[in-house]
């Protein structure tokens, strides 16, 4: 072998099989072809809360239930016609405020996203809503509650939580049956949310033979209720209602045990959070206030908690089942449409029967969830004590939470 040979030789050996030797040993197995990933279907979905102001707090709950579904769903990898999709959260603040709200419900619509989850405020989600409606965008609030929402007629407007009908009369008929109340004083914050509860209570109570001895109003940034409660305490009521926050409900109970105003106290869900606890201190004891579904302990995915809590270090406020779940439906109804075409798969989610963290969810043909539950609450101790649920579907067998509840729908695709 001539030296050109032994170059020649051992260069092809190293080009061809990268090691030793020419034509001594047997070339290795090719290494195995990886497959290619599948490709992408990239898809937008907007969510919509106050993340700045007095109720961040929750907004930040809703957005993060959000933000959890999606990272759990990409993490899954949802198959839509061989396509993997890659949902994109897109996150606005409304500030809570209803001309805002349709400032970023334009903005979501000229992003081109595929779906909306929000906006968390019924005043906020009622304005918005017609721009979604118009732009033939799904939206599905989780924590909206205020029924003209779904009662105007619009096809891509959906809510995942009962409303304030449900939770009206159930608070009113408590007052009547379950404190024995004859007269009750009623405050409200003059949102869309607040108004419109303190109307379904009043109505109820008045129906189980309640005297209203005063109905009062404050706003929903006010935090001196001292003139409205001096006044209230002068009409002796058995129980007063507020419809509004936290934010307020919190300082709200505060002043009433400082001016010796002994009734009893009740809210809605916007109250019904353990920010008002930590809010009303000592003042949140014998507090009374409902939830606009089940509670946490009772959802079918009983290690939603634990997940968010380890995702966000942050305890669950209220909401953020209820927007991991209109995330999740949005997605289930796009699969079953085989497409994340707003226009295609919307006419999938009226016929939604998705078994998520809250629950099965089903939906009326206002767009309504069915069968939603209330839960009354007694605040005893520093923490929310249910003390009776009301409604809600029974739970097939292989649906109802047990101690090892079985993981939703999301988690299992
Ligand atoms: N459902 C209570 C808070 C949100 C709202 O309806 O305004």
């Amino acid at each position: 072998m001539n030296r050109s040979h032994v170059v020649s030789c051992t260069l092809a050996a190293l080009a061809a099989f990268g090691l030793s030797g020419c034509g001594k040993e047997a070339p290795p197995p090719p290494a195995p072809q990886k497959a290619a990933p599948p490709p992408e279907l990239a898809i937008k979905i907007g969510h919509v809360a106050p993340l700045t102001g007095n109720i961040a707090h929750l907004g930040k709950d809703n957005e993060n239930g959000a933000r959890l579904a999606v990272e759990e769903l990409n993490a899954k990898g949802v198959m839509i016609e061989g396509k993997k999709l890659k949902i994109e959260l897109i996150g606005e603040d409304d500030q809570a405020d209803p001309k805002t709200g349709t400032v970023v419900a334009q903005k979501l619509v000229d992003a081109k996203v595929n779906g909306v989850v929000g906006h968390l405020n019924s005043g906020t989600t009622i304005p918005a809503s017609k721009i979604y409606a118009d732009a033939g965008i799904p939206q599905i609030s989780p924590s909206a509650t205020n029924p003209t929402y779904t009662q105007q007629g619009f096809k891509t407007a959906m809510r995942v939580m009962a409303n304030d009908i449900q939770q009206g009369k159930v608070v009113g008929e408590f007052a009547v049956h379950k404190l024995g109340a004859k007269t009750v004083a009623i405050i409200d914050d003059r949102t869309a949310y607040g108004q419109g509860l303190a109307d379904e209570v009043e109505k109820a109570a008045k129906a189980g033979g309640v005297k209203i001895v005063a109905r009062e109003f404050t706003k929903n940034d006010a935090t001196d209720f001292r003139a409205i409660l001096t006044k209230i305490k002068g009409r002796r009521p058995d129980a007063v209602f507020y419809g509004g926050m936290d934010a307020q409900a919190g300082p709200m109970a505060k002043q009433m045990k400082q001016l010796g105003l002994k009734a009893k106290f009740m809210s809605g869900d916007g109250a019904c959070t353990p920010e008002f606890i930590k809010l009303a201190g000592d003042a949140a004891e014998g507090f009374y206030c409902t939830q606009a579904g089940l509670p946490l302990e009772r959802m079918t995915d009983k290690t939603f908690s634990e997940r968010y809590k380890k995702r966000f270090n942050s305890e669950v406020q209220i909401y953020s089942p209820y927007s991991y779940d209109a995330v999740a439906v949005i997605v289930d109804a796009m699969k079953r449409a085989k497409s994340a075409d707003p226009a295609v798969y919307i006419t999938e989610l009226p016929k939604t029967s998705y078994l998520g963290v809250t629950g099965r969810i089903e939906f009326d043909d206002k767009g309504d969830v069915k069968n939603g539950a209330i839960t009354m609450y007694e605040t005893r101790e520093g923490k929310l004590n249910v003390l009776e649920v009301v409604g809600g579907a029974a739970p097939a067998a292989a649906e109802a939470p047990k101690a090892e509840a079985p993981k939703a729908d999301a988690a299992k695709k």
